[in-house]
């Protein structure tokens, strides 16, 4: 993408997005809430030419993409860190059904972001949030690689309503009990999570999956980030793989202008508003009320049921 714009071109288109004139808006695609102008685009992307050497990236939002992303993108590179520190992560990994609005991006003539992904060279790494029936019908026959991450739903529910609230998304300005009856429900974007995460959780077994879980990666980066280096075919030195989990340590991505999303988004530069906010599990203890906490479990109970996916606390 980087061949479009510059980070500070970047910078400046993102900053008309989600204003009063080009607010957050949802429409329906087969049944799925998803940004009006991903509805747009969901016809062209299920022809989206997909090759069987890309690292695809897929997850309900706030389950850690970012993190699993910048690990696979340094895997892929072979640990090479500068050149992976080259240009911001964003401008390297397309997120496929994201683009800005066409009279924006008009103003630098840059394309779709999945036309970009068309023209760029393998191997690449792609990232997207689209629920798995709604991927590009290609990434199933030809085997694109798919990294799944799933995270609490409850500490989920935490980070997306900060998010929401940080780049002013439809959720945006909702008091967290009402947030949480809106996310929980089928009207959210991107759909319910469970949904979402149970497409994959039943594909999880499947050659070209790979399930991981937040919290997994909060106990044991170093071996999750041995583990990701191994699917992708990737025999790592001990040294390559300290080097990556060092690279990807919350502080490092937070410190890092390359990774942090904080410049780019042009978000809210107020103290404790950012995109790498706390990067911890349980952060829903502070946050849910005891009644809160009731009725998310048994909101995880009766969705979940007989499925074998379960959180711990
Ligand atoms: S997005 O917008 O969907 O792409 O967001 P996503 O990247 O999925 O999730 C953002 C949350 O992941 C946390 N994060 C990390 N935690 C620990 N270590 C590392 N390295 C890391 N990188 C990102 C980020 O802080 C968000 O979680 P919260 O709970 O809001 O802090």
């Amino acid at each position: 993408m980087d061949k479009y714009v510059t980070i500070e071109e970047f910078r400046e288109l993102r900053k008309k997005l989600f204003t009063d004139e080009h607010p957050h808006t949802l429409g329906e695609y087969e049944g799925v809430q998803l940004d009006s102008g991903i509805c747009e685009m969901m016809d062209e992307l299920k022809s989206f030419k997909v090759r069987a050497d890309d690292c695809w990236i897929v997850s309900y939002p706030k389950a850690g993409t970012t993190w699993v992303q910048e690990i696979v993108f340094c895997a892929m590179h072979d640990g090479n860190l500068q050149e992976v520190n080259k240009t911001h992560t964003k401008l390297q990994v397309p997120f496929l059904e994201h683009s800005m609005p066409e009279e924006v991006r008009r103003l630098k003539n840059l394309p779709p972001t999945h036309r970009i992904a068309d023209e760029m060279p393998s191997p690449r790494v792609i990232k997207s949030h689209l629920p798995g029936q709604l991927l590009p019908p290609q990434i199933w026959t030809k085997k694109a690689k798919i990294v799944y991450v799933i995270r609490n739903p409850k500490d989920l529910m935490v980070s997306y309503f900060y998010f929401e609230n940080l780049l002013n998304l439809k959720g945006a300005g909702l008091p967290f009990e009402e947030y949480l009856e809106y996310r929980n429900s089928n009207k959210a974007s991107e759909g319910s999570w469970w949904d979402h995460y149970l497409y994959f959780w039943k594909r999880r077994h499947q050659p070209n999956v790979l399930l991981l879980r937040f919290e997994d990666l909060k106990r044991d980066l170093r071996g999750n980030v041995e583990t990701i280096s191994r699917f992708l075919g990737k025999a790592l030195s001990a040294k390559t793989l300290d080097d990556i989990t060092e690279h990807c340590s919350f502080d490092n991505m937070k410190s890092n202008p390359m990774i942090n999303p904080d410049y780019l988004l042009s978000t809210d530069e107020r103290p404790g508003r950012s995109f790498m906010r706390k990067g911890k599990s349980g952060s829903w203890k502070t946050h849910f009320t005891v009644a809160q906490n009731e009725a998310m479990d048994a909101l995880i109970k009766e969705k979940l049921h007989g499925t074998g996916l379960t959180f711990d606390h």
